[in-house]
């Protein structure tokens, strides 16, 4: 057997299926205000919605937390140290990762873990061979969900986290708190969270980032539909939803939704759901934060700030978190 063929890729798989997809939707859909977990929007064909999202002019946040990213790579490395284990929650298509990868010196494992099984093992693949010294293992899961963390051969000085893209936005608040204490308890004592948060800013700014002019937003929304339609039977008519994304400045947080354009019933199984015109169904929140705002939220989960790197105009920042119990680096 050659070393290609050795490396052969293991796909730690806890994808929590069809059954919980349905339930999940099901929930969503009886409740006053319809809403769908946002989480579902990453089948094939919304994660590569996604990437075309990414290379909008309008949604700034990309570029900016690359460009940040670039500019600060070996204070953030040295902050990080050697023989980290490299945990990615949502890793996507590790655009973002490669430039860690790059510079991270002898990293002992990288962990991506992503809903999308699909391109988790395309992107898998391709790290093994840009990569062929590293150990990949990669983990299919909903992170919001239970799962176990693979073991890797070589020992690490410490586990960091990283959490890019600022979808920590996408959880409300108590669960991101929640969220961020299980972060915790995988870093342990002495490891860390590398996280971007994006920060609040001028509403137009804000408002086109999620009403792009080519509509791929409004594609990546009405996509959910599609794939509830293809993957549970059901019967949503696609051109009676409108896509409708606004800055909530009272939550602090673009929402996502999509709006029946007349009365009309929806059925999945035996269950039927009424919709009037105009009513609609929230599908994305996306909080934007201050910096003091997320500090805030931090501490309450038990980590502290060790350092915080933004871009000139304060629109996104990308922070390193340890457990609060440490003393300094
Ligand atoms: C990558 C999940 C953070 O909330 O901005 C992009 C997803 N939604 N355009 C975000 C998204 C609409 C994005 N996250």
């Amino acid at each position: 057997m050659n070393s290609k063929e050795s490396r052969e890729i293991q796909l730690h798989d806890f994808n929590p299926g069809r059954d919980y997809f349905r339930a999940e939707v099901l929930s969503g859909l009886q409740k006053p205000q319809k809403e769908l977990p946002c989480k579902y929007f990453y089948d094939k064909r919304g994660s590569l919605l996604y990437e075309r999202i990414c290379a909008l002019d309008e949604y700034y946040i990309p570029r900016t937390e690359a460009s940040i990213m670039k500019t600060y790579i070996e204070e953030i490395v040295e902050l990080l140290g050697p023989r980290v284990l490299l945990i990615e929650y949502g890793s996507g298509n590790c655009a973002k990762t490669h430039i860690l990868l790059d510079y991270l010196h002898d990293l002992a494992a990288y962990v991506p873990i992503d809903i999308s099984r699909e391109q988790l093992l395309c992107v898998t693949k391709q790290l093994a061979s840009d990569y062929p010294e590293l150990e990949v293992l990669p983990v299919c899961a909903d992170y919001t969900s239970d799962f176990e963390l693979p073991v890797p051969k070589q020992p690490s000085d410490r586990i960091v986290t990283y959490f890019p893209a600022s979808t920590i936005g996408n959880f409300e608040p108590m669960s991101a708190k929640r969220f961020l204490e299980r972060i915790a308890a995988v870093c342990g004592p002495g490891g860390g969270l590398l996280i971007g948060v994006d920060l609040k800013k001028n509403v137009t700014t804000l408002h086109c980032a999620y009403n792009d002019s080519l509509g791929v937003t409004a594609a990546f929304n009405l996509n959910l539909l599609e794939r509830i339609n293809r993957e549970l039977d059901c019967d949503f008519q696609l051109e009676w939803f409108e896509h409708y994304a606004f800055y909530n400045p009272w939550e602090g947080r673009i929402e996502m939704h999509l709006v029946s354009l007349k009365d009309q019933t929806v059925h999945l199984d035996k269950v039927t759901i009424p919709f009037v015109q105009g009513e609609s169904i929230r599908t994305e929140s996306s909080y934007k934060f201050s910096l003091d705002e997320f500090e805030q939220m931090a501490a309450a989960a038990g980590f502290r700030v060790e350092h915080v790197w933004t871009d000139e105009q304060q629109w996104f920042s990308i922070q390193y978190l340890v457990n609060a119990q440490r003393t300094s680096a």
